[in-house]
């Protein structure tokens, strides 16, 4: 297996500045209710919405691709902790808490710790980065989300070179979700992983916004990952906890499933589902006679990402 390290990715310097006036906003913004003693709680909503709403667009975002409408991405979700249909996760979603949010950053890395979301916000830089974001159930949507990219994040923790893997976790909250209270299907806490040059790659992002507004909770608020060239079940929400390790983490849907939902997980319409084809799928808010989407290997990102795969057989690393 090739290990490729964060110095192959083109330079990601940012121009725009947007960028710099941004984080300026920002850095004002948490100022001022430090200053005033003004807790996130009560000026998150007003704030995050003046800022999410101005952010640069990525040099990945694809303009040519046309955005699913809102109220389908923010009405057809699958969060299984809460329900196993798509209907219900947009209303269950709204009892959970996630003001305060921290994360904690751990395993291989020098500089483990316990960050307030604040604080890393204030370090990173939101950028609008409108994906293909493909379900393993052959359904897909185009949504513009807000966030940052992954690698910054780990960057600041210092990973080791013993850090091979990424493996990140969801939030516990069984008063608020129903399956996982009951205990239902998959383990919880929700698991998912990443080979680190995956986790380091600039498309892969965490999301504290949509739409140019802060995530709703039924989409991973506040903070989710988003790898839009492998299906979407590698694309956590609420993560709580991001660990660097040397071995590869067991997700939640490869343990139920081996067979099913492999731990890479890339996007691939010639390696079928044990019970359906991944050739084509449903963009999701189109009409009964719009024709299906021809799935594209790695979703459409192979042009970034082939490079990371490119002595192994799909087949069986799938
Ligand atoms: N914690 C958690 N994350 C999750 C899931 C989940 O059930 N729990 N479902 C995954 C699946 S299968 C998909 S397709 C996407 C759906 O994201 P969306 O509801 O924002 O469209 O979230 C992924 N992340
Ligand atoms: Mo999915």
């Amino acid at each position: 297996m090739i290990i490729k390290t964060i110095k192959n990715i083109p330079g990601s310097e940012i121009t725009d500045p947007l960028v710099f006036q941004q984080r300026r906003t920002i850095i004002k913004a948490m100022a001022a209710m430090m200053l005033t003693g003004t807790s996130m709680r009560n000026s998150w909503g007003d704030t995050a919405k003046q800022i999410w709403s101005a952010v640069p667009k990525s040099r990945f975002s694809a303009d040519a691709l046309t955005i699913t409408p809102a109220d389908h991405a923010k009405n057809y979700n699958n969060y299984y902790e809460l329900a196993f249909n798509k209907e219900d996760p947009s209303s269950l979603a709204q009892s959970l808490r996630i003001d305060p949010w921290s994360v904690e950053i751990g395993g291989e890395v020098e500089k483990p710790g316990t960050y307030q979301l604040e604080d890393i916000l204030r370090q990173q830089t939101l950028q609008e980065y409108i994906y293909r974001f493909r379900c393993v159930e052959a359904w897909s949507m185009v949504v513009p989300w807000v966030g940052f990219e992954l690698g910054d994040l780990l960057k600041t923790a210092k990973p080791l070179s013993s850090a091979k893997f990424v493996k990140l976790t969801s939030v516990q909250q069984p008063e608020a979700m129903p399956k996982q209270r009951n205990n239902a299907m998959l383990e919880w806490p929700y698991v998912e992983g990443l080979r680190i040059d995956e986790a380091m790659h600039p498309l892969t992002i965490l999301a504290v916004g949509m739409y140019g507004d802060i995530l709703p909770k039924q989409n991973g608020a506040p903070l989710r990952l988003v790898v839009p060239w492998k299906y979407g079940f590698k694309s956590i929400k609420a993560v709580v906890k991001i660990e660097l390790l040397k071995r590869p983490p067991i997700s939640s849907w490869n343990k139920f499933a081996p067979n099913e939902y492999g731990f890479y997980a890339n996007v691939n319409p010639d390696v079928p589902h044990p019970r359906w084809s991944q050739n084509s799928e449903r963009p999701l808010g189109s009409g009964f006679f719009t024709p299906r989407r021809q799935t594209e290997l790695f979703n459409g990102y192979g042009e970034q990402v082939a490079y990371l795969y490119r002595d192994m057989d799909l087949r069986h690393f799938f």
